[in-house]
């Protein structure tokens, strides 16, 4: 009786183990989602944190990076010494209209020339959108996380560039200004280009998601979490802390940080990741961009899903620490 149970049990587990080993062979790696990155680099410290972030959150593919609002040469050359660091020149750049201009962290560029770069480099970005979204094998997403100059161009050049993307950006307020006021806001990367902006947020993407002031302005980094940073010694995470410490005046010194600005621009990124976004809550809302740089719920505005709140902003604080605590994601072979 004994002998019978131990074969029988011997039979269950080479039927268990025969109908699983093909099952995981099935698996195969979830697809990962191919991203346009469109950034005002170097005003706010904010973009560096969203660049790191997307450099290391491995299910978006980084097709394209673009600079936005004017000072292309100097944003350019931060997000090229930035993927210099992160071993990504496979990435493109393409440069934005305007090239004048300096950046609050052309300190940590100084010596560092465009033409070190290995990868490629677009002088017109909004071409190079146009045609990225135009060749890709999938929907690109665009994660615009600055004024709109840039993509708006691209829209009046190829408008219908829009059916063929979605659209995910840090933009408006919509219940709630800065520092989580009650009172909304003009928010900077709306009021800043208004028509662009209207542009941008009223053309017919597949999809468009954006986090207003109402998320993404609630988000910083202090306590553990900021010193689990200092204490990494992962190449861009001290790239990014070196920049920081340039932005906030203290002359590089990162041992004097001791907790970060608002990180606005990395719930962009979050929102682009695949499926379900458990740790923010999305309103469907119709949304108006007026004049004075407003966005306004509106019935007659554009159809967008707004992250309008946290339902665990913890949990996308340690989130984000885990994410820029990991490895950068290497170059993937071509799906
Ligand atoms: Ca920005």
């Amino acid at each position: 009786m004994k002998a019978l149970s131990v074969c029988c049990l011997g039979l269950i587990l080479v039927l268990w183990t025969a109908s699983a080993v093909p099952l995981r062979a099935a698996e195969k790696p979830a697809k990962r989602i191919p991203v346009i990155f469109d950034t005002d680099i170097g005003d706010d410290i904010d973009d560096t944190w969203a660049l790191v972030m997307l450099l290391k959150s491995p299910r978006l593919d980084v097709k394209l990076i673009t600079t936005t609002c004017h000072s292309s040469a100097g944003r350019g050359k931060l997000v090229a010494k930035l993927l210099t660091v992160a071993g990504r020149t496979d990435i493109p750049i393409g440069l934005g209209p305007g090239a004048e201009g300096k950046t609050r962290q052309d300190d940590w560029t100084e010596g560092f020339s465009m033409d070190e770069y290995a990868g490629k480099v677009f002088a017109d970005g909004a071409q190079a959108i146009i045609d990225t979204i135009r060749t890709g094998k999938r929907p690109i997403t665009v994660v615009a996380v600055g004024p709109l100059q840039t993509l708006s161009a691209a829209l009046g050049k190829d408008p219908t560039i829009a059916a063929k993307a979605s659209f995910v950006g840090m933009h408006g307020s919509v219940y709630r200004g800065y520092g989580g006021s009650p009172e909304v806001s003009a928010e900077y990367n709306v009021r800043r280009d208004a028509p662009a902006a209207r542009r941008v947020l009223s053309a017919p993407w597949r999809k468009i998601t954006i986090t207003p002031l109402d998320t993404c302005g609630l988000v910083h980094l202090e306590g553990q979490r900021f010193a689990a940073l200092k204490k990494s010694d992962d190449p861009m995470v001290r790239a990014l802390l070196e920049n920081y410490a340039i932005w906030a005046d203290k002359k590089g010194r990162v041992a004097e940080l001791t907790g970060s600005s608002t990180l606005f621009d990395t719930v962009g990124i979050y929102l682009a990741y695949p499926g379900p976004k458990r740790l923010a809550a999305l309103e469907a809302l119709t949304i108006t961009v007026t004049d004075d740089g407003y966005t306004r719920i509106d019935p007659a505005g554009t159809k967008m899903s707004v992250a309008t709140s946290w339902t665990n902003l913890d949990g996308y604080r340690d989130l984000l620490v885990r994410v820029l605590t990991s490895p950068t994601t290497p170059k993937q072979p071509a799906e």
